[in-house]
């Protein structure tokens, strides 16, 4: 998962008591007598904790990805979920920190050398430290809250996807089901109560995944909060074709027109390949439509197989054509 490498991020008062007993502990132990080691042993002190805070904001501040360099598809649920710029502004604040906690540290050992009693510049000195900590207290719960809800994202590979789409009932979790052989996992997106599932299956040595977004894809778009509008925005980065279902016996209780202008909302939403299929074709009140490019039923497994595999070859040219656009580009950027 993508956003793993994320600990849990301290709050600024675990960060300064961790700092100050490291130093305190430094230090038992060690005879004191006269100045010159009661110098250095403050000194000692507070180039501890300094180097316990920024050693500590530093490495928080690098398990947080580089948000460029993350999938299209990841930057926008990150965006979506916490808000890649606030994030940004969080963690510059730790690196400022971080700095202005090396330079009072430093200045504090410059005092101190000429002090006649070391002790006050060294009190000095950790009021100063934990007050830039208590600075930056809202961002560290910040970006706790954060590195949470980004740590529950779904594993969304960049493995070739399956993305199914049509109203409610009309079989999407039963094709699921059937082709991924297994009860897919079901991953909590935020912005869907419901939950989206994923499941994975391979053909030879190549996984593919599938994914039923309900909440999402199975109603019409003008219903769409901006949220889930963003969310719907992410799913267009992922290397997919859609599966748009149709329950031709209505039987899902959905009259077919309403479910075709669902399709052709989905079809000038998304850019991405779209295979329309006719599902339940078991039943005696299926009707053929013209608008339908294959037909099938999850119930007798009639036409699954031919679906999948037509599925599986959009999904592979798809990624071919998007590679060749690529390569060109490259091309064109080497003169
Ligand atoms: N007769 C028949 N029923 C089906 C077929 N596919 C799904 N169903 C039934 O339709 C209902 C809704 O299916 P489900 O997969 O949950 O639909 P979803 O809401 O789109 O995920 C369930 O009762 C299924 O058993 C099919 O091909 N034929
Ligand atoms: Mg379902």
């Amino acid at each position: 998962m993508i956003f793993e490498k994320i600990n849990t991020v301290p709050t600024s008062e675990e960060l300064v008591d961790k700092a100050f007993r490291r130093a305190t502990r430094a230090m038992s132990g060690k005879k004191i007598s006269g100045r010159k080691t009661a110098i250095e042993a403050n000194e000692s002190m507070m180039l501890t904790a300094s180097n316990i805070l920024t050693d500590n904001l530093k490495n928080i501040v690098r398990r947080f990805p580089t948000f460029e360099n993350l999938p299209p598809f990841y930057y926008e649920l990150a965006d979506v979920i916490v808000g890649v710029d606030d994030m940004k502004r969080s963690l510059s604040r730790l690196e400022w920190a971080s700095t202005k906690i090396h330079e009072v540290a430093r200045d504090h050992v410059g005092k101190i050398r000429k002090a006649r009693d070391p002790l006050p510049v060294r009190k000095q000195c950790f009021g100063r430290l934990a007050s830039i900590m208590r600075s930056i207290d809202k961002d560290l719960i910040f970006l706790n809250k954060a590195r949470n809800k980004l740590k529950k994202l779904p594993s969304v590979e960049d493995d070739p996807t399956i993305v199914v789409a049509g109203y409610p009932n009309i079989g999407k979790s039963s094709f699921v089901t059937k082709i991924t052989g297994a009860t897919p996992e079901i991953a909590s997106y935020p912005f869907t109560t419901k939950g989206v599932s994923i499941g994975h299956f391979f053909v030879d040595d190549e996984r593919f995944q599938v994914m039923d977004t309900p909440g999402l894809l199975d109603r019409p778009m003008s219903e769409r909060n901006e949220i889930e509008l963003q969310a719907i925005t992410a799913l267009k980065n992922l290397d997919a074709v859609v599966l748009f279902i149709i329950d031709a016996t209505e039987t899902c209780g959905y009259e077919i027109a309403d479910q075709k202008r669902m399709l052709e909302e989905v079809r000038s939403e998304f850019k991405l390949p779209i295979l329309v299929v006719a599902n339940k074709a078991d039943l005696p009140q299926f009707r053929e439509l013209d608008f339908v490019d294959m037909k099938m039923s999850t119930a007798s497994d009639e036409g699954v197989k031919e679906v999948t595999s037509t599925l599986i070859e959009m999904v592979q040219k798809a990624i071919e054509e998007k590679r060749e656009n690529e390569e060109e580009k490259d091309e064109f950027d080497d003169f």
